[in-house]
């Protein structure tokens, strides 16, 4: 029988930890337990058939870590191959009358993808290709991706399983206390990507126990149509007398596994701390049991790397901004490659409030493939709105898909037999919510009936290439009535009459219909409130427009969709607003240093990495360096850290105003640097951000400051572990040496290196600094001094050097 026969109608087994086992077997820190493939096969072999005499259907290969950014390709192949053989005998030697499958193992590649670390996503795909590529040729039986923590990452690797073999592929990610993958993922957007994309199970493993993932596995059971995998950790490890052990016991972790099985889940197993007792307790306890049938959840929905946007409960808002068709300064923006001017549109309609942000960068005279990739790439650095691909160039359509973090709304579709091969084809591979519109071969019909036939076409042919109804939404065409007097009663007539009989979800590009018409707004306004009726469920919309904001809130105050109208109130008073503020900002006009400085904060908080840069240049020809640091750059990134700390921002947006904060301070250095020779010299001082930790900024602002009043210094960097500060401070008898920590973890690091200096270089002056530092946390680790800004590093400094003449 293959794994995807079985599949269907069984409860899947996996297997347990391997790593842990490993480490009692006298694996030491360090050891790659891949290579133990080859060293210990023995091992690797016995715990394999301990897992499959416990009851796994299912072993992974002992390949988690094995990827080519740590072993050469000849390795690899030496350790994939030896991997499988392992298991292989195992399920040879095994007495188990259960059937029995082996699982390439593939884990996260170890590096971040960008624009968090600096692993472009192609050659994420080309790292985890190469594994899939061994798997294929030493005969696994499937893949597994497991532990992911980011979705796009996650997607690179599915995406190399897809293009290189055609094995069944479970993927599964590891969650957070919050329901959350790392970088931001609901349970419910992963499934909208990887279902679309193909993966023939979806769920969550690793992180916590299996109460504490309770939630997510029921997140998962409500949305995916595919069988829910589940592999948790035996609870939370602990040190005790030196040894990690886990807070589990067998007997409660498959306690706890088979409730939730009750609820669904269909392939199940454990993941660290997790032996063959825990599998064997499991299959006991479980192994009568039916498995609950997989339905089909007909959810219509795309997604981000953080979230979901589902159809049908309340009117989605499709913002219409990033285009260039009517809008001379878009179109310049394009022309001049002005990304910053696109991902401004794209930040300003998330604040209005749309759900999802078409995009549309086409012009006859650019590159747009590589312009559609690059806007695709920018935006979702900086908004984390579901995003709608809007082209024509088939090209352009794959490049966009391809690099998408998530399930991206597609625009579009049409009746022509060529449209739908070249749609078809890209959203079967990469997953995706079509849009369709109601036109083929011989134009737009003109009644609703003609439509209506055209949408049934479509729905026919898409079924051929295996794409569901729920993946396409209709939009019957808004014509423009100044020309046609019926134009938007037959758009309406077909709009209802593919609601009710098709029961698919629509889609309505609102302006058209006023085109040529004085007051276009105030028919958009009404029109759109006329389709909503009639059964529209998303809009592409301009969010700017205040008639268009007042239908969408007074119809969901109307409809019972707001409930005690709060969502109408908190926006009632916006309604008569005209376009946003930082619109009007990008037009050339001339700005004061305050507008400057609110822009800087803006551009911080939203990540826009050139504009802070250019701003802070223009600040800077009125406002002191200073100044720009304490009262726009902390205070921006402050908000930035508190929404962090709030999960309303997540790690990938951090990241980008992080960005954007060095960019500002980077024209600070040069401002300075070009304005102010140093004068003195009043000795070395040694800085580093402590070990464990990567915060600079704030180090590098304290270092810009000690040199422009004279000090030399020698800065380490950051994650800098205690040894080499004091070998430094010895090297070059340095009077001082600052220490920067921005994390709770990070201040035992500090402390370390304090008791260090104080060893072995009894003279030098301790200056410590960061953001959760306090002056009595200070005083506890034995610092000489607590500077809670720059300047006062530097005012302690000059007090230490005039008082005892340091040199
Ligand atoms: C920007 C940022 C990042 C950036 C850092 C980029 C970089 N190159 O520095 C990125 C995105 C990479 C990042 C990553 C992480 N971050 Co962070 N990050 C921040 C943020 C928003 C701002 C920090 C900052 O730069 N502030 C501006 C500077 C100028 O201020 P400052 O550092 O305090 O410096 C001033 C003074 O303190 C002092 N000073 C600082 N150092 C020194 C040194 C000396 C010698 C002296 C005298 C003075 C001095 O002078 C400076 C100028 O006046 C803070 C939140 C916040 N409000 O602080 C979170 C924050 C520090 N991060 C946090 C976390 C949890 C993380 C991550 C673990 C997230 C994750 N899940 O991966 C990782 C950490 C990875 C690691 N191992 O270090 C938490 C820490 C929580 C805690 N209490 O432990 C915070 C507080 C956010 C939060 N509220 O949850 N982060």
């Amino acid at each position: 029988m293959t794994f995807r026969e079985f599949l269907k109608n069984n409860i899947v087994y996996l297997d347990g930890a391997m790593g842990t086992l490993l480490q009692e077997a006298g694996l030491k820190p360090g050891e790659y337990p891949e290579r133990w493939n080859v060293l210990h096969p023995e091992v690797i072999t016995k715990i394999h058939r301990e897992y499959y005499d416990a009851g796994s259907n299912v072993v992974c290969t002992n390949t988690f870590g094995a990827n080519t950014l740590k072993f050469s390709e000849d390795e690899m192949e030496v350790i994939v191959q030896s991997a499988i053989a392992n298991a292989k005998q195992a399920k040879e030697q095994s007495a188990s009358q259960a059937e029995k499958f082996v699982a390439l193992d593939i884990g996260p590649s170890g590096k971040l993808l960008r624009p968090l670390g600096d692993l472009d996503f192609e050659d994420a795909v080309t790292i985890f290709a190469k594994t899939v590529k061994l798997g294929v040729k030493y005969g696994a039986d499937l893949i597994i991706i497991e532990t992911m923590n980011d979705s796009y990452e996650t997607k690179a690797a599915l995406l190399a399983a897809k293009e290189n073999s055609d094995l069944p592929v479970i993927v599964s990610n590891a969650y957070g206390e919050d329901g959350k993958l790392m970088t931001g993922a609901t349970a419910a957007a992963m499934v909208a990507m990887l279902e679309g994309m193909g993966a023939d199970a979806i769920g969550a493993n690793c992180s916590l126990g299996p109460r504490q993932l309770r939630a997510v596995a029921e997140e998962l059971l409500s949305n995916a149509s595919v069988p829910v995998v589940f592999k948790p950790n035996a609870g939370l490890p602990k040190s005790v007398d030196g040894k990690t052990v886990f807070d589990v016991s067998a007997d409660t972790f498959s306690d706890d596994v088979a409730l939730l099985m009750k609820k669904g889940l269909r392939v199940v197993g454990g993941c660290c701390g997790t032996t063959p007792e825990y599998i064997r307790a499991l299959t006991k306890k479980t192994v009568h049991f039916t498995p609950v049938p997989i339905t089909p959840k007909n959810i219509t929905v795309v997604s981000s790397y953080t979230h979901a946007v589902k159809f049908g409960d309340s009117p989605v808002l499709i913002g219409e901004r990033i285009n260039p068709t009517g809008k001379k300064r878009f179109k310049r923006a394009l022309l001049e490659n002005d990304i910053h001017y696109i991902l401004s549109e794209g930040v300003n309609q998330q604040e209005k409030g749309v759900h999802i942000l078409d995009v549309n960068v086409g012009l006859p005279d650019i590159d747009e493939v590589e312009m559609l990739r690059t806007t695709v790439c920018e935006l979702q650095a900086v908004v984390n709105l579901p995003l709608q691909i809007d082209t024509s160039n088939m090209a352009a359509m794959e490049t966009a898909l391809r690099r998408y973090n998530g399930k991206a709304m597609i625009n579009s579709v049409n009746g022509k037999k060529e449209s739908m091969d070249a749609v078809f084809s890209l959203v079967k591979k990469y997953g995706g919510l079509i849009v369709a519109l109601t036109l083929d071969e011989n134009g737009i019909p003109e009644t609703a009936e003609g439509r209506f036939k055209i949408a049934e076409k479509i729905l026919n042919t898409a079924a051929q290439y295996g794409i569901d109804k729920k993946d396409i939404i209709f939009d019957t065409l808004a014509m423009t009535i100044s020309a046609d007097n019926k134009a938007a009663v037959a758009t309406l007539g077909a709009l209802r009459h593919i609601r009710a009989e098709l029961k698919c979800h629509t889609s309505l590009g609102i302006s058209n219909v006023s085109f040529g018409l004085p007051n276009r707004d105030a028919v958009n306004g009404t029109f759109f409130a006329m389709a909503l009726e009639n059964g529209l469920s998303a809009a592409i919309m301009n969010p700017y427009s205040a008639d268009m904001m007042k239908t969408y809130y007074t119809y969901r105050a109307l409809k019972g969709l707001d409930e005690n109208c709060a969502d109408y109130i908190a926006a009632a008073d916006t309604f008569t607003l005209a376009a946003p503020a930082s619109t009007a900002a990008a037009a050339d006009t001339k700005k004061t240093a305050d507008e400057f400085k609110s822009e800087l904060q803006h551009a911080i908080i939203k990540g826009f990495k050139d504009k802070a840069g250019t701003i802070t240049k223009e600040l800077l020809k009125s406002t002191p360096p200073l100044d720009i640091v304490n009262q726009e750059i902390i205070p921006a990134l402050d908000i930035v850290g508190l929404g962090f700390e709030n999960k309303t921002v997540y790690l990938p947006q951090l990241l980008m105003s992080a960005e954007a904060a060095k960019s500002a301070f980077e024209s600070i250095k040069a401002f300075v640097s070009g304005n102010e020779a140093k004068t003195s010299n009043k000795g070395t001082f040694v800085i580093a951000t402590v070990q464990g930790d990567i915060h600079d900024i704030g180090k590098n602002i304290v270092k810009l400051l000690l040199e422009n009043y004279g000090f030399n210094v020698v800065d380490l960097g950051k994650d800098v572990p205690p040894e080499k500060i004091v070998e430094t401070v010895l090297n070059l008898h340095s009077p001082f040496a600052g220490l920067s920590a921005l994390m709770t973890t990070t201040v035992p690091a500090m402390e370390e290196t304090i008791r260090l200096l104080k060893e072995k270089a009894p003279w030098c002056k301790t200056v410590v600094g960061g953001a959760v530092l306090t002056q009595e946390y200070a005083n506890k680790i034995g610092a000489d001094k607590y500077a809670k800004d720059a300047m006062e590093a530097v005012r302690y400094a000059d007090r230490v050097v005039e008082s005892a003449g340091v040199q």
